[in-house]
Parts: structure tokens; C-alpha cells; sequence
């Protein structure tokens, strides 16, 4: 096997930390990590795959830690890791597997790709540990088809629990360098102001994993109730349905799929305490009309709820202007949240928006869906997250089947939900309030057949909203 892969000189941990400041694969600041905590120091080590030298180095060091382990294969980690462990593989002749995000849905249905028999070892690369869930989510895939791992080598470790979280289920890990580690090398290296040492040396303590933690306070943020969450709303929309939510107990939205205006209006005024809003298809009512309108509006005011109009538009920004604003419903001129569908791209949201401008209108984008063996799923869900964050001003959240974001302004609303699990004879899946609202981190449940579908209605209605309430409590605590 060869030493090394081709280097002038073989890098340090000291060199390389300087090398990765200089490439601002390593930056200081003020800066929002994903879990919403805010951070003075960042590292995007994916800025390493455009520095070839870097990247030798850091497998080189990697090759380093671990070449006296013992072990036939090696798994980089999507998706840093994945080239640093190509380029340890070629150098050494070492096998690679490779970890499939999700197992095809066609074919072998494999999660591993790559030659291996059972019992191999297989060692796993990483960038960087936090917690380890990554490192142990890849080990778990490798166990599952057989495959041993005993071994982890990483980049660095944030000691955040990862090496413990790790340890527990008997996988050691190697890691380069720590943030400690980064602060010394950088500040003895004169890259960083003292001021801004002692910030990231609170900042490490403070989230440093202590042994008797279960997880680090700082990677498990706190769950914010509706109200707090209300006062960090931006838009007035998900501002005044939170605020209802907290008021009335309540995250239940009825979804009155009945084909009469009459019947809606009766079921709505029934319910109305109940529920935080209300979900129509107008187009699937036969009378639909002004005065409709009107009277499902005098409701809205009488139980103080929200009207959101189940449109899902889906087509290019300048006919869904036309869809929302015109045609025989005017849905601009009574709903409070509509929704479109990502799939024409940014643009449905920017007509959409236009038409919304100066109204009091949310939207929420269809980043999931409940029916089976549909496409709402992977990169077009995250995509879809994507386009919200882009848009605060006029998205407000997403009909979703779990938590899809941490900004607590985006609020998940998910339907399919029943008191038990199931699926209708059309492909509709349900889940329960305590799995969407307590396991699954959803804000809000949507409930159709198991409302309107009932003998007593409003009896439904009462029971959703205390399982749902019940559940978003059981979550806060
Ligand atoms: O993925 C989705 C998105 C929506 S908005 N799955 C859904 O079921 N919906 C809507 O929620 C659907 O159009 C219907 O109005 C409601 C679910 O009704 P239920 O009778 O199955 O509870």
C-alpha cells in the first residue's frame, strides 16, 4: 500500500486548521445554526471539494488516525465525506461502500452499494461529529446488512456528545482535531482577535457535552409554545393563528369537504369552537356564492377561527394570478392562507404573491402528502422548504407530514389524521394526533371524514382538538 497519497509535504493538524481558516471552510462571526442557536464560529468544510490539496491532506491525516485499525472497507458519509473516502480508497486499495439516503424503490431495493460479505468490518469517514446521529444512522445501515463497524474516523469532533453517543453503541472514534483544537491552533496563529477567542471559548464550554447529559442542551433546543412563537412571527397571519391556537386550545383544522354550502355552514357553526381554522375546496361545492362567503365569514368573526382555502395551486405565476384573484370563487377576496404546490418552481409563489400584496394572506407550500406513492418526497420536499425560507414575507409554512424546518415561524400543518392509523380505499394514509404532533413535530392536525364523517360532529371535533392539544402539550414538556 502506498504511504500517502501524492503530497510536497505531509500536512499537520496545526497546518491543515490554517489551511481550512484560509479557505473559510472555518469562519467567525455571528451566525444561526440549523437548530436555531446562535453561534460565533462556523465551519462549512464542504468548501474543501474545490481545494484538491486540502482534501489530500485531510485523507491523508484520516489515513493517519486509522492504519493500524483493522478493517476491510471504508463508508464515507454523504456528502463531504464521500470524495475524502474516494481518495483514502484509490490511495490504499481499500474497498468503498457507499451508504443510498433511501433504499431504491425499484430493482435490488439495496440501502448498501458495493462488494462485501457478512461479517466485514467496515470503517466510517465523516467531516464532522456533532451528536454522532449521522455516524450512527450510517452504522446502523452497514449492521443491518450485515456488515460490522467498529471504527469512526472524523475530521473534527465537536464534542457534542458524538464520541459518548458513539462509544454507547461500541463504536470507537478517531478524530483529528476538536474546537478546541481550532481555537488554539488559530489563536497562536494570530487569525483571530481576542475578543473573538474568549466569545468561542464561552461558546465551546457552554456546549460542550457533559457525560451525565443525555443529549447537549445545545443540539436539543427548547420547544417554543404557540404564543412565544407568535411573538417571532414576522407575518400577521401565522401571528394571529397562533395567537387563536393559544387562546382556544386548540391546533385542530376542520377540513369541511362537504358538497352544500348550507351543510358547511352547519358543520362549521358546530365546530366552531373547536377549531383554530377552517379548510374549504370551493370547488367542490355545488352552490358556491357571494353569500356564502359572507355567512362562513360572520362564523370566522363569531368563533374567531381562520378561512383557508384548499386550492393547491400549481401552475406558472401569471395564471395562478388569474386562478387566485378572478374566475368564480375570488379566493383572494375572503381567504386568510391558500396553498400552492412547488412544482412549477418559485414563480406560483411570486404570482401568488403579487395578487396578495396589501392583503392579509398566508401561504403555505405542499413540501408533503399523506396519499400513498406520492412524488412530495427527498430534494422536491427540500426544495420546497427552501422557496418558504426564501419567502417570508408571504409563506408561512407548509402542509407536511413532520417537522421539515426549525424557524419558528413556519408552522406544519398535516392531514391524514384519524384517531387510528389507516388508509382509505383512494390511497389516503392516515396517522394520529400524538404521532403527528408529539413524534413527528407537526404544528397543526387537518381533519376531514373524522370530523363530518362522524355521527356527532361536534362531539368529533372535540375529541380531535383535546388529542391534538393533549399531544402538543406532551411535546412542550
Ligand atoms: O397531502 C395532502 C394534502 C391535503 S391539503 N393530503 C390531504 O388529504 N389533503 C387534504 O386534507 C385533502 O384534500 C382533504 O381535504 C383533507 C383530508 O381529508 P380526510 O377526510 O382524509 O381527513
Amino acid at each position: 500500500m502506498a504511504a500517502s497519497i501524492m503530497s510536497c509535504s505531509p500536512a499537520t493538524t496545526e497546518s491543515l486548521i490554517i489551511q481550512l481558516h484560509s479557505i473559510d471552510a472555518v469562519k467567525f462571526g455571528d451566525f444561526t445554526l440549523k437548530s436555531g442557536i446562535q453561534s460565533p464560529v462556523y465551519f462549512d468544510l464542504r468548501v474543501m471539494i474545490s481545494h484538491p490539496k486540502v482534501m489530500v491532506d485531510v485523507a491523508n491525516l484520516l489515513w493517519g488516525k486509522i492504519s493500524s485499525c483493522n478493517f476491510k472497507s471504508l463508508c464515507g458519509v454523504p456528502y463531504t465525506a464521500l470524495p475524502i473516502a474516494t481518495l483514502m480508497s484509490a490511495s490504499h486499495d481499500v474497498p468503498m461502500l457507499i451508504r443510498r439516503k433511501e433504499a431504491k424503490g425499484y430493482g435490488t431495493k439495496k440501502l448498501i452499494e458495493g462488494t462485501f460479505s457478512e461479517g466485514d468490518v467496515c470503517m466510517i469517514v465523516e467531516d464532522v461529529v456533532s451528536s454522532g446521529s449521522s455516524v450512527l444512522e450510517t452504522a446502523e445501515s452497514l449492521q443491518a446488512a450485515g456488515i460490522r463497524v467498529t471504527d469512526a474516523v472524523v475530521l473534527l469532533n465537536r464534542e457534542q456528545g458524538g464520541p459518548e453517543k458513539l462509544a454507547a453503541n461500541n463504536i470507537k472514534l478517531h478524530s483529528i482535531f476538536t474546537m478546541n483544537d481550532v481555537l488554539s491552533v488559530l489563536s497562536s496563529a494570530g487569525k483571530m482577535s481576542p475578543e473573538m477567542v474568549d466569545r468561542v471559548t464561552k461558546y465551546i464550554a457552554e456546549n460542550k457535552f457533559k457525560p451525565d447529559q443525555q443529549v447537549p442542551s445545545a443540539v436539543k433546543p427548547k420547544v417554543l409554545t404557540y404564543a412565544e412563537r407568535a411573538s417571532q412571527c414576522t407575518h400577521s397571519v401565522s401571528r394571529r393563528l397562533l395567537k387563536i391556537m393559544e387562546q382556544k386550545k386548540t391546533n385542530l383544522v376542520l377540513s369541511a369537504d362537504v358538497t352544500k354550502s348550507k351543510e358547511l355552514l352547519d358543520l362549521v357553526d358546530k365546530t366552531g369552537p373547536h377549531i383554530c381554522m377552517v379548510k374549504t375546496h370551493a370547488d367542490t361545492l355545488d352552490d358556491f356564492c357571494d353569500d356564502f362567503v359572507e355567512k362562513l365569514k360572520q362564523l370566522s368573526n363569531k368563533h374567531n377561527f381562520l378561512i383557508f382555502e384548499d386550492r393547491k395551486f400549481a401552475d406558472i405565476g401569471n395564471t395562478v394570478v388569474h386562478q387566485f384573484s378572478g374566475g368564480v370563487h375570488r379566493i383572494s377576496d375572503w381567504a386568510d392562507v391558500i396553498n400552492a404546490h412547488t412544482v412549477p418552481g418559485a414563480g406560483v409563489v411570486q404570482g401568488l404573491q403579487k395578487v396578495a400584496q396589501g392583503k392579509d394572506i398566508g401561504c403555505l407550500l405542499i413540501a408533503e402528502m399523506s396519499s400513498a406513492g406520492n412524488l412530495a418526497t427527498g430534494d422536491y420536499t427540500q426544495v420546497t422548504v427552501k422557496i418558504a425560507e426564501e419567502n417570508p414575507d408571504f409563506v408561512i409554512g407548509f402542509i407536511c407530514l413532520s417537522k421539515l424546518s426549525s424557524n419558528p415561524a413556519l408552522l406544519h400543518m398535516t392531514p391524514g389524521v384519524q384517531l387510528k392509523e389507516g388508509q382509505d380505499a383512494l390511497g389516503q394514509r392516515y396517522l394520529t394526533p400524538q404521532e403527528v404532533i408529539s413524534n413527528r413535530g407537526s404544528d397543526i392536525i387537518i381533519v376531514g371524514r373524522g370530523i363530518y364523517g362522524a355521527s356527532d360532529p361536534t362531539e368529533a371535533a372535540r375529541q380531535f382538538q383535546i388529542a391534538g392539544y393533549d399531544a402538543y402539550l406532551a411535546r412542550l414538556s
